[in-house]
């Protein structure tokens, strides 16, 4: 029997944790956390542990496939690569030469490994390179940059030294990263406080000191109560907020009608209740971590509430402390030169953005953009045609409110490309599935982890591919080889490996010992004299020029979220522990662990409905419906019901997942164009649903 090691990087979500992979015998593999990595030491999620049974899953893309009949028909010829690659760069040839390169469009998870894809589009002259995130979590990103002019990772969450956590809708426990999930666990050990803000009681509540279930939509009322008293009964630090932020007279003055007892009638939560959690804050600060949140695709003010999540930070003095937000460094921050950049092998592409991201709306972050205004350029030709786009482990079928409509647009597009390591509704509505090797049987480029202590680290290979699937940086050499962009067109993963590490010092035989390679010794925090702001002023603003000049305004009073009409509910959403997003409901074991998803609806307006717990029911929108189990629980706010995501599954490909559970996404009509101007997220929670029992 031989056994070998490899480390490498999990692929079951985007958290990407590192790993340490046995392989006996060549193909028989056992997974654990990378025990090297700090934080993670041989721990893994359910979902970490799944992995092997994705290699094992005989019902996902086996070989590239060419669509035979109309979209999403089903009809595929099974083609080989030499084949689907010609057919993609064929296509992609003939769209550039009479739309020219920015009518192509692509999206991917974002993340460590995107430099790959960027330098792919740069190289076809297409600024449309875009991202996953106005489903997930660019209002948060946005608010960061709004405050301190740098993003949302720029700071680190010091959870093991934090003395008071704060989890505003983030279900830490559920909706997990492993190493902020061991971290808080250490911490909570260590005597630190744990407050939880949510609609309904997760988990993470059950394990809090204090619990708030808020009414959904008014966590804005509760923080600018909590500025309130901060700022009214002096808890605040005045050392820290005199030297770091602007504004602060213009926010007291705004802040003056919003008292607790004024907050007490919007959120459902007593005054005296926020006046001693703040006090509490005060007590503890400046180790303090208020969680700005992480899916905040939810609210049309979801914006402002990860804005004042962030200034209350501010006013804890915990930017920027040990135990509350530290600044991230990066490699250049502790002295070392940073990977290079393969998306610098091509100029920059000189076309405006499709989604108007930079020019027309020059407050967000041009980056990835913002993908459902790209939808809406797709479907209007404005301001200039797309006509190809490559789903990139990416799914907005299934992640982007109101499928049908998008289906809609999508028809406008003369290629659709979908590089997947699972069948998906994107996918399925492709011309070309172009399948990838599951993680634990490619390799990606090398990748940097910021934070107090920065890293390279490196996915490698455990197994071969079972099936006639291919890696990342196999897909994308092929395709450049095909259309020319002979920079891009690597021989091997080791010249791409050599290339991005040419003059950081740094051999790729650094890292064979643990799979990382350390860019310092020690984690750096920077004293509080010696922070910087990336901000016009250098400070901490709590009055954006940026906003304010698209008429934005930087401090928005108030409006109370509607009631949800007799008979109604706000539909609200959220992941469990064992799935992610859509794509493992249809994993052997997982699927085992929690088939479908249920019904979370409040005892008592259950009651009035006559819905029993465990009965059937149909939870209806506008034009959709579909049949689910109901959860009956006091323990979530009357107003709101709750799903899993990721399920409601209809293709034939999935045995497991098909028929199972209730898509949150098609109880969302007209989803695409409800969205924040502010903050850039689409608003997924502003939509209601009537429930009725199934007799
Ligand atoms: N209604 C509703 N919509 C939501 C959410 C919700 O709760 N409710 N959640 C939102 C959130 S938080 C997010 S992040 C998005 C997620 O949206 P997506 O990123 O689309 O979701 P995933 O299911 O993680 O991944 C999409 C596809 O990528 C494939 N895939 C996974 N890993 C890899 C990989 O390493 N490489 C490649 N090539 N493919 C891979 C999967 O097989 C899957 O088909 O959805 C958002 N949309
Ligand atoms: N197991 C698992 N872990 C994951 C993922 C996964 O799919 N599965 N996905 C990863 C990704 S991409 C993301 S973005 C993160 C998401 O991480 P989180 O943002 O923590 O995840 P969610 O479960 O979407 O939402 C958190 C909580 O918000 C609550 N909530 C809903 N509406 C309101 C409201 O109006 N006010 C308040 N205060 N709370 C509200 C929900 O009840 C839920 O408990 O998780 C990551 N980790
Ligand atoms: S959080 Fe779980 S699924 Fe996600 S990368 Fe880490 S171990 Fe894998
Ligand atoms: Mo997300």
């Amino acid at each position: 029997m031989t056994t070998k090691k490899v480390y490498s990087v999990c692929g079951m979500c985007t958290v990407r944790c590192p790993i340490e992979v046995e392989v006996k015998d060549g193909s028989r593999v056992s997974v654990r956390g990378n025990p090297h990595a700090a934080g993670i030491q041989g721990s893994l999620c359910a979902r970490g542990g799944a992995g092997p049974a994705l290699v094992s899953d005989n019902e996902r893309p086996r070989t590239p496939m060419i669509r035979e009949g109309a979209r999403g028909e089903g009809r595929w010829r099974r083609a080989t690569w030499e084949e689907a690659l010609d057919f993609v760069a064929g296509r992609l040839g003939e769209i550039t030469a009479a739309h020219g390169g920015r009518s192509v469009l692509f999206s991917d998870r974002g993340g460590p490994f995107r430099d790959l894809h960027q330098a792919f589009m740069r190289g076809l002259g297409s600024p449309n390179y875009s991202n996953h995130d106005a489903s997930c979590a660019r209002n948060v990103q946005h608010a960061a940059l709004s405050v301190f002019g740098f993003g949302r990772k720029d700071v680190v969450y010091d959870l093991k030294n934090s003395r008071h956590v704060i989890l505003q809708s983030r279900n830490i426990f559920e909706s997990i990263n492993v190493k902020e999930v061991n971290d808080l666990t250490s911490a909570l050990g260590n005597g630190c406080r744990l407050t939880v803000i949510d609609i309904r009681s997760t988990l993470t509540a059950s394990k809090a000191h204090d619990f708030f279930l808020i009414r959904p939509g008014t966590d804005y009322a509760f923080n600018l109560a909590v500025i309130h008293t901060l700022l009214y009964k002096d808890l605040y630090d005045g050392s820290f907020a005199h030297m770091w932020i602007k504004d602060l007279r213009e926010l007291r003055e705004f802040i003056r009608p919003y008292t607790p007892e004024w907050a007490e009638d919007e959120t459902g939560i007593e005054s005296q209740r926020i006046v001693a959690f703040v006090r509490d804050l005060a007590a503890a600060k400046p180790s303090v971590v208020w969680h700005p949140g992480w899916m905040t695709s939810r609210y049309k003010d979801s914006f402002y509430v990860c804005r004042t999540a962030y200034l209350i930070n501010a006013l804890l003095g915990s930017v920027g402390a040990k135990g509350g937000l530290p600044i991230a460094n990066k490699p250049g921050d502790v002295g070392r030169k940073g990977l290079k950049k393969l998306a610098d092998l091509f100029p920059k592409p000189k076309d405006k953005r499709a989604d108007g991201v930079g020019w027309r709306y020059p407050h967000f972050d041009a980056g990835p953009g913002l993908l459902h205004l790209s939808f809406k350029a797709i479907e209007s030709e404005e301001p200039y045609p797309i006509k190809a786009y490559i789903a990139y482990r990416h799914d907005p079928l299934m992640g982007f409110p109101d499928p049908d409509r998008l289906k809609a647009i999508l028809q406008k597009l003369n290629l659709l490309v979908s590089v997947t390591f699972s069948w998906s509704d994107t996918a399925w509505f492709s011309d070309v599935v172009l399948p990838l090797s599951p993680y634990l049987e490619r390799e990606s480029i090398l990748a940097t982890k910021n934070g107090l202590k920065p890293y390279f680290f490196l996915r490698n290979r455990a197994l071969e591919p079972r099936f006639d699937t291919l890696a990342d940086w196999e897909i994308i050499s092929g395709l450049s080889k095909r259309l020319n962009l002979q920079p891009l067109a690597f021989g091997s993963i080791e010249d791409i490996r050599k290339f991005q590490l040419e003059g950081t010092g740094v051999g790729i035989e650094k890292f064979g010992a643990t799979g990382m390679v350390a860019l310092c010794s020690e984690p750096t925090y920077r004293k509080r004299e010696e922070l910087k702001f990336n901000t016009p002023s250098g400070k901490i603003e709590v009055l954006s020029e940026k906003l304010e000049s698209q008429s934005i305004p930087s401090l928005k009073s108030y409006e109370s979220p509607s009631i949800p009409a007799d008979g109604q509910f706000r539909l609200t959403f959220g992941r469990c522990a064992v799935h992610t997003q859509g794509h493992t409901v249809n994993n052997p074991l997982l699927s085992e662990e929690m088939p479908e998803n249920v019904l979370w609806i409040n005892t008592e307006a259950a009651g009035e409905l006559r819905i029993d717990d465990g009965s059937t029911v149909e939870v209806a929108s506008r034009n959709h419906s579909g049949r689910m189990k109901a959860k009956l629980t006091e323990f979530i706010h009357p107003e709101a019901v709750f799903m899993v995501h990721g399920f409601g599954h209809t293709l034939p490909v999935e045995s497991r997942a098909r028929g199972k559970g209730v898509s949150d996404s098609h109880l969302m009509p007209g989803g695409l164009d409800v969205w924040d101007p502010a903050g850039g997220g689409v608003a997924m929670q502003e939509h209601f649903v009537t429930v009725r029992k199934v007799t």
